[in-house]
């Protein structure tokens, strides 16, 4: 078995929850478009870059739009979703993310970060987590979304360590499946059957301990 030398994080699902604020923003266009979009049309979104989130929101409408206009409406979108996340701060962390990161510091496992949201960065700062990173991957560095492998590629040269030394965290199916595609390890964050592709599930990072990475040839 490899020795595991790098975790590789998601971050809206895995360290934070801006889904909700992603869900009121996109909320707010739908009902400027003049349809309804519910939690569960939000669950579609997850992992899913911003051009693709317009694009199946527009098909939950039934509505068509050009490129300009579509341009015009994620921007708009986007503006109010960087309002929210513009008053995150640290206590917006979920359970476990900042210990389990220190504690894979402190036994010299690289972290790196690897996002679809090209405002990473902001969230990052706002919620004090930067520090905590060896390596930043987000929707800025990268042409092509999950489930490519492109993020985690990029997120493990970046660190100079070989795909079968790394473990991925994700929440989203496309994001395992990214994981995968990379021939790396995936830890799912969040409910078995929606994730069951993952090597091993947990509901939260509050369950995940440097020992529990020994499944994967940790020593
Ligand atoms: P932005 P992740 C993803 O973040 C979100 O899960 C997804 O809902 C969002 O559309 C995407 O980022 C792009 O975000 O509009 O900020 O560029 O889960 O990959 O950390
Ligand atoms: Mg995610």
């Amino acid at each position: 078995m490899s020795r595991i030398r790098a975790c590789l994080f998601d971050l809206d699902g895995v360290l934070v929850d801006t889904a909700r604020y992603h869900y009121l923003a996109w909320k707010r266009l739908a009902h400027e478009l003049g349809f309804d979009f519910s939690r569960r049309d939000n669950e579609r979104l997850k992992g899913v870059s911003r051009d693709r989130s317009l694009e199946i929101l527009l098909e939950i409408g039934r509505l068509s739009v050009d490129a300009a206009a579509k341009q015009e409406l994620a921007e708009k979108k986007n503006r109010w979703y960087v309002e929210s996340i513009s008053h995150m701060d640290e206590t917006e962390v979920l359970p476990g993310g900042r210990p389990f990161l220190e504690e894979l510091r402190r036994a010299g496992i690289r972290t790196a970060l690897g996002s679809a949201s090209k405002n990473a960065m902001t969230i990052l700062r706002r919620t004090q987590l930067v520090d905590l990173f060896d390596a930043i991957v987000d929707g800025t560095k990268t042409a092509r979304a999950k489930p490519d492998p492109e993020v985690f590629l990029l997120g493990a040269r970046e660190l100079q360590v070989e795909p079968q030394h790394c473990v991925v965290f994700e929440d989203a199916a496309a994001g395992i499946e990214a994981a995968l595609r990379a021939r790396m390890y995936c830890v799912g964050v969040g409910s078995r059957e929606a994730l069951n592709q993952a090597h091993l599930v947990v509901g939260s990072l509050a369950e995940m301990t440097l020992d529990r990475l020994q499944v994967f040839g940790y020593l």
